[in-house]
C-alpha cells in the first residue's frame, strides 16, 4: 500500500516531470510538444470568422469567482459571467441594483472561488434552463439564467465551511447539493481544535433549485466530522440516490498531509434523499436556528434583494435508519462520477493505484443481505467486497474525475501522471491513454456526467502550463486542451489559454440555448424606481442631502446631460436607463473619481451609481461602452457646489437631445424637456 512517503514522492516526481518534460510514468511516453495534433486537427477545431461553435463551454474561473463563456471546438472566449465576484467592466457587485447579490452573514463579500459549474437537467441530461455554480470560501451556490447568462440568484449555505462538494445536481434539478469540505463545531462554537473528534461535524444540504427566485436548503444531513470533497446524482436506477467521497475518516486536525492518508480506505457516502424526505415528512427532521442569506434578481426591476433567513431543517442519519450508508473506498477517494446508465459509481482513489467502481444493484443488495462491517456514527459500514464491481488495473497516477462517451467507455483524468486515461465499462480495461500538459484536475465531455453524454470531446481542464505558452512573468497562462474521442484512440487538437483556474466545466450544444437568448429588456416592463421610459422623464430631486439624477441614455448622449444643483456633502444616486430597444445596443456611464466602478446597462435596463463628492467642482461623465461614430460626443457634465450654496437644482438636456425630443414629440403640446427643474417631489 503507497505510504504517506511514498506519496510524497510521487507528487514530488509529478512536479518534476511537469517542469522539465523529462521521463516519468506517463511523460516517459512523451515530451511536451510531442502527440500533438497533426493532420487534420486544424481544421477540425478551425471555426470560420463569422460562423458559429458548435457548444458552448462554461468553464468555471476557480479563484476569481465567475465563469468563461467559450465556444467548442473553437476555444473561443465569448463572455465572462459575473458571479461571486465584484467585476468593474459590468459593474456586477459595485451598482446599486447588484450589490444586494453578494450580502451573506459576513457582509458584502466581494468575491469568492467558484469550482463547478453545473447544467441543470430534465430527464437526466443538461437542458439549457440554468447554470449552477458553487462558492467554495464563503459557501454559497449561484443561479445563472441562460437566456440573459446573468447571475440571477445567490444562496448561502450555513452550517458548512468550504462549499467544495457543490452545485451537483439530481436529474430533475429538483435539488442540487452543497457538502461542507471543513468539518466545523455546529453553529460554530468557541472549542478548542483538538476536540476535533468531539465536536466537529459535517453537513451534507440539499437545496431546492427547480423554482427561478425561490432557491432555499430543503433540508441539512448532519454527518460525521469528515471532509467531503465530492458529489454525484445517481440516475435511471440509482435515481433517488446521491453519492459523496469523504476523506480525513481519521479525523485529524493538524498536517492533513500526512494524518489524513493513513487510512487505506475512506468512504463514499451514498445517501437515499427520498427516504430523507420521508423521513422529514414523518417530523424527524429538526428545526435548528441558523442564519443565512438568499439574494435575488428581480429581472423586470432589475433591483436585487437579499433575504436573511434564520433557521434549516437538520436531519440525524440515526434517527432515519436507511437514509445514509458508507462504502469504504480506497484512499482518501477524490471524485465520485455515476456512469450514464446509474448502475456504475467510479470513485477517483487519488492516492489509489486502482479506480474503484462501485456496483448500485450490489449496493441495495447488499443492504438487503446486511453485508455490514460495522458502522461509524451509527452509519453502517458496507463490505467493500459486497458493492465493488471492479477496479481499473494500473490506469496512472493520481485518478481524479471521471466522465463518460455514452458509448461504454469511461475517461479518467490522472493528476500525477498527467494523462487521460480512456477504459471500458464493465470489463475495467484500459483501452487508451493520451499525455496532457499538465496535471490535469477535472476533465468534461459534453454532457459527459448525464444520461445521454454528447461525446465527441473532452476538455483537459489543467492545473500547470509549464512550456505551454509564452512565459507572462512568474505566473503563467491557465489552460485547457480539447481531445477529440470520435474515435478507438483519442486525439490532442488544441491548446487554448483560460481567463481563471479552469477548475471544472460543462458544455452542451448550442443548439439548446443559442435561439432562446433575450435580445433586450422591455422598456414598458422596466418597474425599477429609477427608471425613465423617455428622455423627457429625466431630472434632479433632492431629498434632504441625498440627491437622485434620472437619465436616459440613447444613441449618443444622456438626457439629461448637464447638472447643477449638488452639493458638497450629498450623496448623489445616478439612475441610468438605456432607453434603446434593440440587440446589443449597450451604453456605459463613469463619473471622474467615484470609488465604485461604471455603469453598464444593457438596452431596456436601469443602473444607479451612488457617487459621493469629494470636492467642489465640474465633474465630466461619459459614456464607456463604444455605441456608434458619437460614442466620444456622449458625455455630460455634474457641477457640485458648497454646502449650503443657493445654486438650484438644474437638470439641462442638449441641443441636439432636443431637437431631437421636438422631433419625436412633434404634435404634443409637452415642453417639459429644456432644461427643466427639479420637480423637488419624491422618488
Ligand atoms: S475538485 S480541488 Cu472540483 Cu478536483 Cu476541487
Ligand atoms: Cu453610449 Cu457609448
Amino acid at each position: 500500500m503507497t505510504t504517506p512517503k511514498h506519496l510524497r514522492t510521487l507528487l514530488l516526481g509529478a512536479a518534476t516531470c511537469a517542469a522539465a518534460g523529462l521521463a516519468f510514468y506517463a511523460c516517459s511516453t512523451t515530451t511536451a510538444g510531442a502527440n500533438l495534433a497533426s493532420g487534420d486537427a486544424a481544421s477540425k477545431v478551425y471555426v470560420p470568422p463569422g460562423q458559429y461553435d458548435q457548444y458552448y463551454a462554461f468553464l468555471s474561473g476557480g479563484y476569481n469567482g465567475q465563469i468563461g463563456v467559450y465556444g467548442l471546438p473553437s476555444g473561443r472566449l465569448l463572455k465572462f459571467v459575473s458571479v461571486f465576484s465584484q467585476n468593474p467592466e459590468t459593474g456586477w457587485g459595485y451598482n446599486e441594483e447588484t450589490k444586494p447579490m453578494l450580502q451573506t452573514t459576513y457582509g458584502n463579500i466581494p468575491w469568492d472561488d467558484s469550482h463547478h459549474p453545473e447544467l441543470s437537467q430534465t430527464n437526466g441530461v443538461p437542458d439549457g434552463r440554468w447554470l449552477f455554480i458553487n462558492a467554495n470560501n464563503t459557501p454559497r451556490v449561484a443561479r445563472v439564467d441562460l437566456t440573459t447568462f446573468e447571475t440571477t440568484e445567490i444562496l448561502q449555505i450555513p452550517n458548512s465551511a468550504g462549499g467544495h462538494a457543490s452545485p451537483f445536481t439530481t436529474p430533475d434539478s429538483k435539488y442540487i447539493v452543497s457538502a461542507t469540505r471543513f468539518s466545523i463545531p455546529m453553529h460554530n462554537a468557541d472549542v478548542p481544535i483538538a476536540s476535533y473528534k468531539q465536536n466537529f461535524k459535517g453537513t451534507v444540504s440539499f437545496i431546492r433549485a427547480d423554482q427561478p427566485g425561490k432557491m432555499d436548503i430543503a433540508f441539512q444531513i448532519l454527518m460525521p466530522g469528515y471532509n467531503y470533497d465530492l458529489g454525484h446524482a445517481g440516475k435511471g436506477p440509482s435515481d433517488g440516490w446521491f453519492f459523496f467521497t469523504t476523506y480525513n475518516t481519521e479525523q485529524a486536525n493538524e498536517k492533513l498531509e500526512l494524518n489524513a492518508s493513513q487510512n487505506d480506505k475512506d468512504f463514499m457516502a451514498a445517501v437515499n434523499y427520498r427516504a430523507a424526505e420521508q423521513c422529514i415528512a414523518q417530523g424527524k427532521g429538526k428545526s435548528i436556528p441558523s442564519e443565512y442569506y438568499h439574494n435575488v434578481l428581480d429581472e423586470k426591476s432589475g433591483q436585487a434583494t437579499s433575504e436573511k433567513k434564520t433557521s434549516v431543517v437538520t436531519l440525524d442519519p440515526t434517527a432515519c435508519p436507511g437514509v445514509v450508508y458508507f462504502l469504504p473506498t480506497p484512499k482518501s477517494p477524490h471524485g465520485v462520477d455515476v456512469d450514464p446508465s446509474g448502475e456504475y459509481m467510479v470513485a477517483g482513489g487519488k492516492l489509489a493505484t486502482v479506480i474503484p467502481v462501485h456496483s448500485f444493484s450490489k449496493m441495495i443488495k447488499a443492504i438487503a443481505d446486511k453485508q455490514f462491517d460495522g458502522s461509524e456514527y451509527g452509519i453502517p459500514v458496507l463490505k467493500y467486497s459486497a458493492t465493488i464491481a471492479g477496479e481499473v488495473q494500473k490506469p496512472g497516477l493520481g485518478p481524479l474525475h471521471t466522465e463518460f462517451d455514452g458509448k461504454g467507455n469511461a475517461y479518467t483524468s490522472m493528476f500525477i501522471s498527467s494523462e487521460i486515461v480512456k477504459w471500458k465499462l464493465g470489463t475495467w480495461e484500459v483501452l487508451d491513454r493520451m499525455p496532457v500538459y499538465y496535471s490535469v484536475g477535472h476533465l468534461m465531455i459534453p454532457g459527459g456526467d448525464s444520461k445521454k453524454p454528447w461525446g465527441q470531446y473532452v476538455l483537459s481542464l489543467n492545473k500547470i502550463t509549464k512550456d505551454r505558452y509564452l512565459p507572462t512573468g512568474p505566473e503563467l497562462a491557465q489552460s485547457a486542451q480539447l481531445i477529440d474521442i470520435s474515435g478507438n484512440k483519442m486525439k490532442m487538437l488544441l491548446d487554448f489559454p483560460t481567463i481563471g483556474e479552469p477548475h471544472y466545466a460543462q458544455a452542451l450544444p448550442a443548439e439548446l440555448i443559442k435561439s432562446r437568448q433575450l435580445k433586450f429588456y422591455k422598456l414598458a416592463e422596466n418597474s425599477s424606481t429609477g427608471v425613465v421610459r423617455s428622455e423627457s422623464e429625466g431630472g434632479i430631486t433632492r431629498t434632504g442631502k441625498r440627491v437622485d439624477i434620472k437619465m436616459a441614455a440613447i444613441r449618443s448622449h444622456f438626457a439629461p446631460d448637464n447638472l447643477e444643483g449638488v452639493q458638497l456633502g450629498d450623496t448623489v444616486y445616478f439612475h441610468v436607463t438605456n432607453i434603446e430597444q434593440d440587440w446589443d445596443i449597450v451604453h456605459g456611464f463613469a463619473v471622474q473619481g467615484a470609488e465604485n466602478a461604471e455603469l453598464i446597462m444593457a438596452p431596456g435596463a436601469t443602473r444607479t451609481l451612488k457617487w459621493i463628492p469629494k470636492a467642489t467642482g465640474v465633474y465630466p461623465f461619459y459614456c464607456t461602452d463604444f455605441c456608434s461614430a458619437l460614442h466620444q460626443e456622449m458625455q455630460g457634465y455634474v457641477r457640485v457646489s458648497p454646502a449650503g450654496s443657493n445654486v438650484p437644482l438644474m437638470a439641462n438636456v442638449s441641443k441636439k437631445a432636443q431637437a431631437q425630443m421636438a422631433n419625436a414629440t412633434a404634435g404634443r403640446k409637452d415642453d417639459s424637456h429644456a432644461g427643466h427643474q427639479a420637480s423637488g417631489k419624491e422618488r
